[in-house]
């Protein structure tokens, strides 16, 4: 998965394209830099801005978009007219989201957009989001209003096409979003931490481009973007003089699991092999005890006409049937930790023999009314009926009274699943 940040470069790292490219690699996305500014700055203050000339920013995005797939896009800090408007010109023409996240004053009080700029932005750049993400002030800076709801609602008609107002309503524990998307609005809660930070803002935003990047829904981006973020903040570090700067370090299967929940929607025809039941992807810790130490994702991959969408997000205890089969199976295996359940097609499982995959199958039909009655016991049962003496590669059964058949791909971790999949489709 390919994401690009068009923003400042920011050499304390804390918020601009250098904090883009983490909170990108955090997500499992390759991260692209355009740099339209470099700003002098630390955690205490920004003493100078040089914006790029325009004729640089423009070659920069030729030579991002002549080479690579772009599958999300990031707005950040556009300083003047020019920029605004070499970005514009070539956005404008690239066919994927873009997330526009209104850089107008940093933290620490520095002017990031010019304010002869303003109106500049709000015709070229403002059109070209998917999602914008103003926090309360930039979006009455914006918009004229103080109202929420009439900020959120007035950039739409300006041509975004959902609008999310990040922190708008804050208590003394609490910070809630407002999300305007185009046809319905809806509030988020979430914990408040009371640290003042470099960073967070960027961090939301990067997030969610990612998760566009992912064929997320607006509403999973958003959650996760809110976690996201609130993981950062508190674990940011006070590595300078001044304010804290914003740190999360994703983990590895984390990061792994998302790349290859990306890779697994970009297979070719993908669509036809999810079951009426859809399918989760699953990877576990090493050892794993129990379900919610495997993460899988809390909704599922779901059809969506020849597309797989990304319902949810991939959390510890995501899954449970997909989950209980690595269970299993890594009870007697402990190097099988990743797992996919895919539509069953006797096509495939003939494929996955004549190219020496170890195929296991059980009988769905042949467990005890007993063992069917207890909670997510079938696939425990079916699993453990059917192991050998080697690990598998395929464990597959053919359904039962009003049971889908299913086929699920085992291997050590999510991108050895993969592999494996295009082995027999
Ligand atoms: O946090 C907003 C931001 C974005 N981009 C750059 C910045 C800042 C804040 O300082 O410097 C380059």
């Amino acid at each position: 998965m390919n994401v690009l940040s068009i923003g400042g470069s920011d050499p304390s790292s804390g918020a601009g394209i250098q904090s883009d490219v983490k909170t990108f690699e955090n997500h499992g996305a390759y991260g692209f830099t355009v740099i339209t500014a470099i700003t002098s700055q630390n955690t205490k203050k920004i003493s100078e801005i040089l914006p790029i000339p325009v004729k640089t920013v423009k070659s920069q995005l030729k030579s991002v978009l002549d080479d690579f797939q772009i599958d999300a896009i990031k707005i950040g800090m556009v300083y003047d007219s020019n920029t605004i408007k070499a970005v514009h010109a070539v956005v404008k023409k690239v066919k994927c989201p873009v997330v526009v996240d209104p850089i107008i004053k940093s933290t620490t009080g520095t002017i990031l957009l010019k304010k002869s700029a303003v109106n500049d932005f709000k015709k070229m750049i403002i059109p070209l989001a998917t999602i914008i993400t103003p926090n309360k002030k930039e979006a009455k800076i914006l918009s004229g209003h103080n109202s929420i709801v009439k900020a959120a609602k007035k950039i739409q008609e300006m041509g975004a096409k959902n609008v999310i107002i990040t922190g708008s309503n804050e208590t003394e524990n609490g910070i809630e979003d407002f999300v305007l998307e185009e046809t319905r609005s809806y509030y988020l809660k979430g914990k408040k931490i009371k640290i003042i930070n470099h960073g967070s803002g960027c961090n939301y935003s990067a997030s969610i481009t990612a998760s566009l990047a992912m064929k997320k829904t607006i509403h999973d981006s958003s959650l996760f973007a809110k976690e996201y973020v609130f993981q950062s903040i508190k674990n940011s570090k006070s590595l300078g003089k001044g304010i804290n700067i914003t740190f999360k370090k994703q983990s590895d299967i984390h990061k792994e699991l998302a790349h290859s929940v990306v890779n697994f929607q970009n297979i070719k025809n993908i669509s036809n092999l999810i079951p009426e039941c859809q399918t989760n992807f699953v990877f576990s810790k090493s050892k794993p005890k129990k379900t919610s130490d495997i993460l899988g994702i809390s909704g599922r991959l779901v059809k969506s006409g020849k597309e797989v969408i990304q319902a949810g997000n991939i959390i510890f205890g995501g899954s449970q049937h997909v989950a209980t089969a690595v269970l299993e199976v890594s009870k007697k295996f402990p190097n099988i930790r990743s797992a996919i359940n895919i539509k069953y097609e006797k096509k495939m499982i003939d494929k996955a023999k004549k190219k020496g995959l170890k195929v296991e199958n059980y009988d769905r039909s042949k467990e005890s009314r007993r063992s069917k009655k207890k909670e997510n016991s079938s696939i425990a049962w079916g699993v453990s009926s059917c192991l050998r003496s080697y690990p598998p590669d395929i464990i597959y059964h053919k359904g039962d009274m009003g049971k889908e058949p299913m086929i699920i791909i085992f291997a050590s971790d999510p991108s050895e699943v993969i592999k494996k999949i295009l082995l027999i489709q």
